[in-house]
C-alpha cells in the first residue's frame, strides 16, 4: 500500500477492482465503513457479485483478464472529459516530458518499437526521454557526492544526469501527454464494453463517478490484489492503475492511494526480503552474472543519476558488511565476488524451477512454508515432474500435497518408480516463534512467542541456522569447489548459545561496524536510527536498508518491547488515521508515501482539512515523516528548511512519477492483450496475448492449450472467508469445515439451465491440463456477459481444497490454470483461462 489501512477512511470514492476485501482483508472494512459513513461512494468491479459488492453502492461485472481495457477506457475518459488534475500532473509526473522520436506503437501488430522477433524481447532504447542538458556529479570535497571519494568507498564512474526535455504547453507530439492521449483514444466506451462484457451506460457511470476524484479537493483509492496480479499482464495491470491514480492526483494525498492488499500475513515482509528472484533485500537489484561481474560494474549499472536511490552504493556495501562481517574489506570489495550472481531471474522463478527439475538440472529442492503442488498452476504437470528430484526437503506443520506428492490419487501406479528421497522437518507454527511481521501498510510489528513449539518442531530460522552451520563444517573439513562464500559468511545469530531472532533484527536495522558488540547494550543508540547514516566505506552494516530504525530506540537492544517496532502510541496528529507512533512503518516510519504531492507546488495542501505536510513560508509543518528533502545541512552543518520544489517522487531519478515508463519489459504504456486462453480475439490490437509472455513455448503449456470451441467457458479462481490458501491450516479446524464443507464452483443460473445442472450437483470442470469434480453453486451472482457480440459465461472456482487434508478432501483446482508467466515478475495466470463443463 502507498498509504495505510486507516487512510481508506479519508477517501471520497473507493474502487475495489481485483480483490474481495470484505472477505479476504476484513480489517479493510473497519475503514471502508467509516468512509461510507462520511458519504463516500464505493464501487466494486469483479466477475462475481462478491460479499464486498453486497455492501458497495455500485457493482459492475467484468470479464476476467480485461482490466487494462477497463482502465485504459478510464484514461481515455479522463482526457475526453477534462478530469485530469493538471496542476498535479504537470509538476509531479512526467506528463510534460518529451519521448525519443524513435518511439512508436503499432495497433496493427500490437507491438511497441524495439521488438525483436527472434529473442521475443524489446530493445527499450526508443522508450527513453529526449535530453535537455547533462550534469555531472559534484564529487568535490564540498559537493553533494563527496562521499564517493571517501577512503574505503569502491571506485566507480558516477552516472551523468540527463535532464529531460519538457514541453509545458503539452502540444509537442512527442510529449507524454500527447502520446498517451493518442494511445488510449482507441479505448472507446464501445470497445471497452465489448471487451470487458460491460453495459455501456453502467461503465460510463463508473468512469464518471471515479474520475470526479481528479478534482484537487477530492481523493479516490483503488483497492486491488490477485484479481489484477495473477495474469500474464499482472504488472501491466498494476501499472495502469498507478497511471489512473496519478492522472487524478490520487497518490500521496490523504484518502488517495493504490492499495495493494497483501496476502499471507507477512507477504509484505517476504517481498521486502527478496522473494523476487531478481531482487536482494531492500529492493536492491540482484547482481547479474552478465553485467555486474565487479562491484564497479554493479555501481555503474545500478546507481541512478539522481533521487534517493543514488545512495545505492551505501546500501550495497552495508548489505555486504552485514553478510560477510569482518571478512568484507575494502581490499576485497566487501566480498562482492562471493555474492552469487543471477543469469536470468525468470529462470530462477518457481514456475521455471519445475522445468529445470524436468531437465535434471535441479536435483534437490527445499520447500519451506509453501505447497506448490496445490497452489501453483498446471499442478498435474508439477506432480509428474517433481519425482525427477534426487531429494527434497520440506519444513511445514502439515503433510501437504507437495510433501507427499507420490500419494496423490492419480499417482498411485507411478509411486513405486519414484526414487526421490524426501525429508520432512516439522516446523514451529507462527505463534511458536518470535520476530517481525510486516502488514500491507508497511507497518512492522514484533510478534512475541506465545507457545512452546509442538513436539520436537523448530522455527524455520533455527532449522536453517543449524543446517548452514553443518554445511560450513563440511566445507571446512572436506573443502569443495568454491567454499569461500559459505566460509566467509558471518554466521553468528546466537544469544546465550541459542539461535535468536533478535540478532537478525539488529542486522536488519543496521549498526556502525565499530560498535558491533555482543549485545548492543548500554549506549545510546548503537543501532542506527536512520538509513541516512549508512555509508559506502565499510563503516556501517545493514541487511535491509529500508528497515533502518525499526528496532533502534533505547539503550538495551535485547528487549524487543522497548524498541520502535513495539511502540503503542495512539496519537494521530492531523486526524489522518495514520497513527505515527504506533509501531514503525518503513521507510523511516513514513506512513503516506510521496506525501509531498499532498500540496501544490508552493507547499499549500490541496485540502485545508487534511494536512499531511505544509510549507508555512519559512519551514515545513509535518503530521507525517516527509517523503522529500524538507531540511538540509548548510555549510556550518546546521539544518535549514528547504523551500518547496517539484521533487515529489524522490525514489525516481527524475523525482517525478512516471506515466510513461521504460521500467517494464513488455509495455511502456499498458496495453490490453487477451488472457493466454480467451473466448474472443483481441479487439484492440493485432497481438492476441502479450508478445512477451513467459513459458508459453514450454511443452507443458504448449501441448495443453485449449481453444474456445472446445472449452467455451471463462474460468477464474479465488479464496473466501472460511478457508486459507492451500487449505492445510483451516481444513484441520472442524468448525470451518462445517461452515464451508464442499469445494464448489459458482455458475450463473442461465448456464446451469442450459447444462441441466441443479444447485448441489456434482460437476466436472476440465481442459487439456486437468479435470476436477466439485459441487455446483448455481447463482445469480455471476451474470452472463456480452463479449464481442457473443454471450459469454464465467465460472468461478474456489482453490483452497486438496487431497491431503485430514477431514475433508477435494480436487486440486490448480490442475486447470495455465503455467504461463508475466515477463516482469513471472507470476502465473490463475485468474483467467478456459474450461469445459459437464454434469459429473
Ligand atoms: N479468508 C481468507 N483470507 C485470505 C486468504 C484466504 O485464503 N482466505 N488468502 C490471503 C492471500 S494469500 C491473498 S494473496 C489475499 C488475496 O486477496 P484477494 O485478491 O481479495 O482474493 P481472491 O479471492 O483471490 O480474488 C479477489 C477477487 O478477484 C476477482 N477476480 C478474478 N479475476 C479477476 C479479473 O480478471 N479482474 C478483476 N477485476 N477481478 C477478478 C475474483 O472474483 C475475486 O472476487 O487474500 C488473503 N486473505
Ligand atoms: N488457482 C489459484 N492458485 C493460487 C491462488 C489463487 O487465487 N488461485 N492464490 C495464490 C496465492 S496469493 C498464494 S499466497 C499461494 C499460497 O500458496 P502456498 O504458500 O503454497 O500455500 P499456503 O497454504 O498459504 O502455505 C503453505 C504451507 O505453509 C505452512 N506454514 C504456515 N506457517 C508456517 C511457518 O511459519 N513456517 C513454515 N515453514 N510453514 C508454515 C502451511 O502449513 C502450509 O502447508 O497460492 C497461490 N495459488
Ligand atoms: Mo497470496
Amino acid at each position: 500500500m502507498t498509504s495505510q489501512w486507516g487512510d481508506l477512511s479519508n477517501a471520497d470514492v473507493l474502487l475495489t477492482c481485483g480483490c474481495n476485501n470484505a472477505e479476504n482483508h476484513p480489517i479493510s472494512m473497519k475503514w471502508v465503513n467509516r468512509a461510507l459513513d462520511k458519504g463516500a461512494k464505493w464501487i466494486v468491479v469483479d466477475p462475481r457479485f462478491t460479499r464486498s459488492a453486497a455492501h458497495a453502492n455500485i457493482y459492475l461485472p467484468i470479464r476476467p483478464g480485461t482490466d487494462i481495457a477497463f482502465f485504459g477506457g478510464m484514461i481515455n475518459y479522463i482526457f475526453e472529459h477534462n478530469r485530469m488534475q493538471k496542476e498535479y500532473c504537470t509538476h509531479y509526473t512526467n506528463l510534460t516530458y518529451l519521448i525519443n522520436p524513435g518511439y512508436s506503437y503499432d495497433p496493427e501488430t500490437g507491438l511497441f518499437s524495439g521488438w525483436n522477433e527472434k529473442t521475443k524481447k524489446y530493445d527499450k532504447s526508443s522508450w527513453s526521454y529526449q535530453t535537455e542538458s547533462t550534469h555531472e556529479w559534484d564529487t568535490s570535497a564540498q559537493g553533494a557526492y563527496a562521499w564517493t571519494k571517501q577512503p574505503g568507498v569502491p571506485a566507480f564512474t558516477p552516472p551523468v544526469l540527463k535532464t529531460p526535455k519538457k514541453d509545458p504547453t503539452l502540444s509537442d507530439p512527442h510529449c507524454v501527454y500527447q502520446i498517451m492521449k493518442k494511445h488510449y483514444a482507441r479505448y472507446t466506451l464501445d470497445k471497452v464494453s465489448s471487451i470487458c462484457g460491460m453495459n455501456k451506460k453502467a461503465l460510463e457511470e463508473v468512469y464518471d463517478i471515479y474520475t470526479q476524484t481528479g478534482a484537487s479537493n477530492k481523493a479516490g483509492t483503488i483497492l486491488y490484489a490477485l484479481g489484477q496480479t495473477q495474469h500474464h499482464v499482472g504488472v501491466g495491470n498494476t501499472r495502469i492503475m498507478t497511471i489512473v491514480q496519478l492522472l487524478l492526483g490520487n497518490i500521496g494525498v490523504p484518502g488517495g492511494q493504490l492499495a495493494a492488499l497483501r496476502g499471507e500475513p507477512n507477504v509484505q515482509g517476504c517481498t521486502d526480503m527478496c522473494i523476487d528472484p531478481g531482487a536482494m533485500p531492500g529492493y536492491l537489484q540482484w547482481p547479474s552474472s552478465v553485467n555486474d561481474r565487479t562491484i564497479r560494474e554493479y555501481f555503474e549499472h545500478e546507481t541512478p543519476a539522481d533521487g534517493y536511490w543514488a545512495n545505492k552504493p551505501k546500501f550495497l556495501v552495508s548489505f555486504l558488511k552485514s553478510f560477510f562481517g569482518e571478512n568484507a574489506t575494502a581490499e576485497n570489495d566487501y566480498g562482492y565476488d562471493w555474492l552469487p550472481k543471477v543469469d536470468d531471474p525468470a529462470k530462477r522463478s518457481l514456475q521455471n524451477a519445475f522445468h529445470l527439475m524436468e531437465e535434471g538440472i535441479i536435483k534437490g529442492y527445499f520447500f519451506f512454508g509453501q505447497n506448490p503442488l496445490q497452489s501453483l498452476a498446471n499442478a498435474r504437470y508439477l506432480r509428474n515432474t517433481i519425482g525427477n528430484l534426487d531429494w527434497m526437503v520440506f519444513d511445514d506443520m502439515y503433510m501437504t500435497e507437495t510433501a507427499s506428492f507420490w500419494d496423490a490419487p492419480d499417482m498411485k501406479d507411478k509411486a513405486s518408480k519414484i526414487k526421490t528421497e524426501v525429508y520432512f522437518l516439522p516446523v514451529a507454527g507462527p505463534l511458536e516463534k518470535a520476530g517481525t511481521v510486516v502488514q500491507s501498510g508497511r507497518v512492522m510489528q514484533w510478534r512475541y512467542q506465545a507457545l512452546h513449539p509442538h513436539g520436537n518442531s523448530k522455527p524455520d530460522f533455527h532449522i536453517l541456522y543449524e543446517l548452514a552451520k553443518h554445511i560450513r563444517e563440511l566445507y571446512k573439513n572436506e573443502g569443495g569447489v568454491f567454499p569461500d562464500p559459505i566460509l566467509n559468511t558471518k554466521w553468528d545469530y546466537e544469544i546465550d548459545g541459542k539461535p535468536d531472532t533478535r540478532k537478525i533484527a539488529w542486522e536488519l536495522n543496521g549498526y556502525k561496524t565499530a560498535d558491533a558488540t555482543a549485545d548492543f547494550k548500554n549506549a545510546t543508540p548503537k543501532l542506527l536510527p536512520s538509513f541516512a547514516d549508512l555509508k559506502a566505506d565499510g563503516s556501517t552494516a545493514c541487511a535491509c536498508w529500508i528497515y533502518t530504525g525499526y528496532y533502534a530506540n533505547t539503550k538495551d537492544a535485547l528487549d524487543p518491547a522497548i524498541q520502535n517496532v513495539a511502540r503503542r502510541g495512539k496519537e494521530d496528529p492531523g486526524n489522518l488515521k495514520i497513527f505515527p507512533n504506533w509501531a514503525f512503518s518503513w521507510p523511516a516510519n513514513r506512513r503516506i508515501l510521496y506525501n509531498r504531492a499532498s500540496c501544490d507546488e508552493h507547499g499549500k495542501p490541496w485540502r485545508a482539512d487534511k494536512v499531511v505536510v505544509e510549507w508555512d513560508g519559512t519551514s515545513w509543518k509535518t503530521n507525517d515523516v516527509p517523503d522529500f528533502v524538507a531540511a538540509s545541512k548548510n555549510t556550518d552543518g546546521k539544518l535549514v528548511p528547504v523551500a518547496p520544489n517539484n521533487k515529489a517522487f524522490m525514489m525516481r531519478w527524475e523525482q517525478n512519477a512516471s506515466l510513461f515508463s521504460n521500467a517494464l519489459k513488455d509495455m511502456p504504456l499498458p496495453e490490453h492483450y487477451e488472457p493466454y486462453e480467451a473466448p474472443t480475439n483481441n479487439l484492440l490490437n493485432g497481438s492476441q496475448s502479450n508478445p512477451s509472455i513467459l513459458f508459453a513455448d514450454h511443452h507443458s503449456i504448449k501441448d495443453t492449450t485449449g481453444a474456445p470451441e472446445e472449452y467455451p467457458y471463462v474460468a477464474t479462481t479465488y479464496s473466501f472467508t472460511e478457508h486459507w490458501s492451500s487449505g492445510q491450516e483451516t481444513h484441520c479446524a472442524p468448525a470451518l469445515n462445517e461452515m464451508m464443507p464442499h469445494q464448489y464452483c459458482e455458475m450463473g443460473v442461465d448456464l446451469a439451465r442450459e447444462k441441466g445442472i441443479k444447485p448441489g450437483d456434482k460437476v466436472r470442470l476440465f481442459n487439456k491440463r486437468g479435470s476436477i469434480v466439485v459441487q455446483a453453486m448455481v447463482t445469480h451472482r455471476i451474470a452472463p456477459l456480452e463479449v464481442n457480440g457473443k454471450r459469454t459465461y464465467t465460472i468461478g472456482i474456489v482453490h483452497d481444497w486438496g487431497w491431503s487434508n485430514h477431514f475433508v478432501t477435494g480436487d486440486i483446482t490448480n490442475d486447470l490454470p495455465p503455467n504461463v508467466g508475466d515477463p516482469n515478475c513471472f507470476i502465473q495466470e490463475s485468474k483467467a483461462f478456459l474450461v469445459g463443463l459437464e454434469k459429473a
